[in-house]
């Protein structure tokens, strides 16, 4: 008779569609079967080497965390980079810095800020219509499900995806703050993305949600697609694969290059730079804080005919848009059940609806425009977009990010995406000539007529 271990109960009753040919059950523990599991790539599928990592993490005793990571780190790396003597480097470093707490840094405010600001979208489970119409009315900043609402003729500021750039984010907080604009009923907006990629992530999550405890009521943050919980295999694999690559083989500019470290990767990720800062145990619990804390977080924020969202995507037979307004309810329970990753191939719709789409047409702007009554959208995510803003039909989109390329703590990342990405991908997407353009844009108070946006650059110097 075949066995049930806790493996097979955990397949069984969170992925009841989930089959695992080459699984044989066996006594082990939890943790001895997530790693032969993790043992096997070759048999296994993506979905289930996410779900053996997660099993693995859960079933690490506390005392068990630092070392428990470490191995976990070196033998998924080994399989796939152990020849590589560069980036074995780069993992005992990380693995040593990880064991060693030694920024003098406290985790504290952070800890309390992630605490003070987890606000949960209060949830509508009768699934009522989208009273859009009175919502497009409100006095004050509203929440409706995935949705704020802020009053139409509100002057509205949209900070792009910011990406770990704690010196592009500190210069324009610094600006809004010199303008007083919030104190004379403005609105910020900030479009998601605040970790990974740049360098300093937990430091700029950080002085955003300072930010948002200043100004509670005038600050929205919404959801992009960096905040979610990234297993280590898919953050490692970007750190030592997609962006090292990307790193070493392009020629970069010796300004960049000279404040770059030598023999380390210069792609940042949330999960790796808190260990790196508090060690293995200490950052890996304000991950999972900062996980929760972006479950929480709306999609969309809309003023009268705008709407602001990280991204655009595809809505199809699969996708009940009302339901993602309703209530973010359903995403975050399949978020804790099967993890983002596992979520995001079963849901690929849905999640790709505001998070996570590149593709822009009249069509998909059309099909927004009908279901929620705008005409004029701001979206970030394509960051060699930047600073376009493009007229599909009758509506108006305009791509925005706020991480300056040469900034002190951008990475190379957007000098990537920016001016290299951009210019590949010139030709196929019709984009204009020159380099995408880092900055934030101000939608003044509307009184009579049309709403009007003006673009603030960011320079180099930040
Ligand atoms: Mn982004």
């Amino acid at each position: 008779m075949k066995r049930t271990t806790p493996l097979d109960r955990y397949f069984n009753e969170l992925c009841p569609d989930f089959r695992i040919e080459s699984w044989t059950p066996s006594d082990s523990s939890l943790s001895e079967a997530s790693e032969m599991f993790l043992n096997n790539p070759s048999t296994l599928d993506l979905q289930g080497r996410y779900l053996a990592e997660a099993i693995y993490l859960d079933s690490l005793k506390q005392s068990d965390v630092d070392e428990g990571i470490e191995r976990y780190i070196k033998r998924y790396t080994s399989k796939n980079y152990g020849s590589d003597p560069v980036r074995v480097a780069a993992i005992n470093h990380l693995c040593r810095n990880a064991s060693t707490n030694h920024e003098n840094v406290t985790s504290q405010t952070l800890i309390e800020l992630l605490t003070e600001r987890c606000v949960t979208a209060p949830a509508n489970h009768n699934r009522e219509p989208l009273p859009l119409n009175c919502m497009k009315d409100v006095q004050e900043s509203t929440r409706f499900g995935g949705i704020v609402f802020l009053p139409k003729d509100a002057e509205v500021i949209v900070i792009g995806d910011t990406h770990g750039d704690l010196a592009s984010t500190r210069h324009i907080i610094n600006e809004i703050k010199t303008s007083g604009a919030l104190d004379r009923g403005a609105y910020a907006v900030f479009l998601g993305d605040y970790t990974s990629n740049g360098v300093r992530s937990w430091q700029n999550l950080a002085e955003i949600l300072s930010f948002q405890q200043e100004h509670p009521d005038s600050v929205v943050l919404l959801s992009g697609n960096h905040e979610f919980r990234e297993s280590y295999i898919t953050v490692l694999n970007e750190y030592l694969s997609v962006h090292w690559d990307r790193f070493t083989v392009t020629e970069l500019p010796d300004s960049l290059q000279d404040r770059l470290p030598k023999n380390d990767n210069h792609y940042g990720h949330l999960r790796l730079e808190l260990v790196r800062s508090f060690g293995f145990a200490e950052g890996e619990r304000i991950y999972s804080m900062c996980a929760e804390w972006g479950l929480t977080l709306p999609y969309i924020c809309i003023s009268d005919n705008l709407m602001i969202s990280h991204s655009l995507g595809k809505l199809d037979s699969e996708l009940e848009l009302a339901e993602l307004l309703y209530s973010k309810q359903h995403d975050i329970d399949s978020i804790r059940l099967f993890g983002y990753e596992v979520w995001q191939m079963r849901r690929a719709s849905l999640h790709s609806a505001l998070i996570n789409n590149r593709e822009i047409s009249a069509q998909l702007l059309s099909d927004f425009s009908q279901v929620l009554n705008v005409d004029q959208f701001v979206v970030g995510h394509c960051h060699y977009r930047s600073g376009d803003t493009l007229h599909l039909g009758d509506n108006t989109v305009t791509t925005i990010v706020s991480s300056e390329p040469f900034s002190l703590d951008s990475g190379h990342y957007m000098y990537q995406q920016m001016m290299l990405e951009r210019s590949e991908k010139r030709h196929v997407e019709n984009l204009t000539a020159g380099d995408a353009v880092a900055g934030y844009l101000l939608f003044s108070a509307e009184k009579q007529g049309e709403r009007k946006m003006r673009f603030s650059k960011l320079t180099a110097s930040v």
